[in-house]
């Protein structure tokens, strides 16, 4: 008897979050419409830059080096904890929550609106020409230039962002010249391999009813194209900063990030018990055999921000209309 009282007490307490952030689950009343860079105003794009150099002026929180400021610590976190958030469920929340530390981080510079988003999806055609390119109203272009730049690809060349200088390759300190490396889409590829996130290919990668194959499809496919396509012009050339784990190095992974965010919203919208699915497995410990996989997720996992943030809880960051995030986006709009 005594026994089964206290099972059911473990029941009871185990059915809670381990770490209730219950203010945080509370519904927002007025979420924010996040907008896609090529639709917002002029004014709009050019107060997310200046507060997004801002970020790259400010001190860094983590203190791991004189010349480090905010943005390498994003660069830094997101490197340091590489292994930990990416190729499993915890993928999407982690980032999610990433994006709104960024988006408070902006906020903190003065800047009054969301996150915004990058497109791609939209500009799949020929992604060199996005918006989000553009050298006054946007993050400038592709790298160029002559003259040697070590073990990086070619610097940015124009925009806002042409003298920032990453202080971190991975978790190394190597400081550079911000760089990109664009496919140009020669042989059968598009430019940026704008051919792996066509309307088409993102619809297929939406109709996975499972959580974790959405995810895995979504992170594997359109989502490391995007990174590859900015920054590893074919495999020919060297390496620009999306790509390695140090990726926030490049400000327009955060845009980058949105838009993945916004497709899982979307996956999301099509049915009331996406909100919370969530369901995989966690990685096994770094080195363990090919095959070996970790135990199961839970929503009551930790997303682990290093010293950027507080660590979050994954049922925390499920639904965009919990006051922690309260935000929304545009629907599904390329049929
Ligand atoms: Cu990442």
């Amino acid at each position: 008897m005594l026994f089964i009282q206290f099972t059911l007490l473990v029941a009871a307490v185990s059915a809670l979050p381990s770490s209730t952030n219950l203010a945080a689950r509370q519904a927002c009343t007025s979420p924010r419409l996040r907008k896609s860079w090529s639709k917002a105003t002029v004014e709009e794009r050019l107060a997310y830059l200046e507060a997004a150099v801002c970020v790259t002026k400010k001190p860094s929180r983590l203190n791991k080096h004189e010349n480090a400021t905010l943005h390498d610590d994003f660069a830094y976190t997101h490197a340091v904890l590489n292994y930990d958030i990416h190729s499993f469920a915890g993928f999407l929340p982690w980032h999610r929550y990433f994006v709104m530390v960024y988006e408070k981080a902006l906020q903190d510079c003065g800047y009054k609106g969301t996150a915004m988003y990058w497109d791609w999806v939209a500009d799949s055609d020929n992604a060199t020409l996005s918006a989000v390119w553009d050298p006054v109203t946007g993050f400038g272009g592709n790298g160029g230039g002559t003259g040697n730049h070590g073990n990086h690809a070619p610097p940015v060349q124009d925009g806002p962002f042409k003298d920032h200088r990453p202080l971190y390759s991975d978790t190394a300190v190597d400081q550079h010249r911000l760089c990109r490396n664009w496919n140009r889409g020669f042989d059968e590829n598009k430019e940026l391999f704008g051919h792996k996130y066509t309307p088409q290919v993102v619809a297929e990668v939406l109709a996975n009813s499972s959580y974790d194959g959405f995810r895995e499809q979504l992170e594997g496919g359109p989502h490391a194209s995007v990174h590859f396509g900015v920054a590893v012009g074919s495999g020919r050339g060297k390496i620009g900063d999306l790509v390695p784990s140090s990726s926030p190095n490049d400000p327009i992974f955060f845009l980058h990030h949105t838009m993945v965010d916004r497709l899982w919203w979307i996956w999301q919208q099509a049915d009331e018990s996406r909100t919370n699915a969530y369901d995989g497995f966690h990685r096994p410990p770094q080195g363990a055999p090919d095959g070996e996989q970790g135990p199961p997720v839970t929503l009551d996992d930790i997303l682990p921000m290093g010293d950027l943030a507080p660590n979050g809880i994954v049922g925390d960051y499920m639904d965009t209309r919990n006051a922690n995030l309260c935000y929304e986006y545009p629907k599904w709009e390329y049929d």
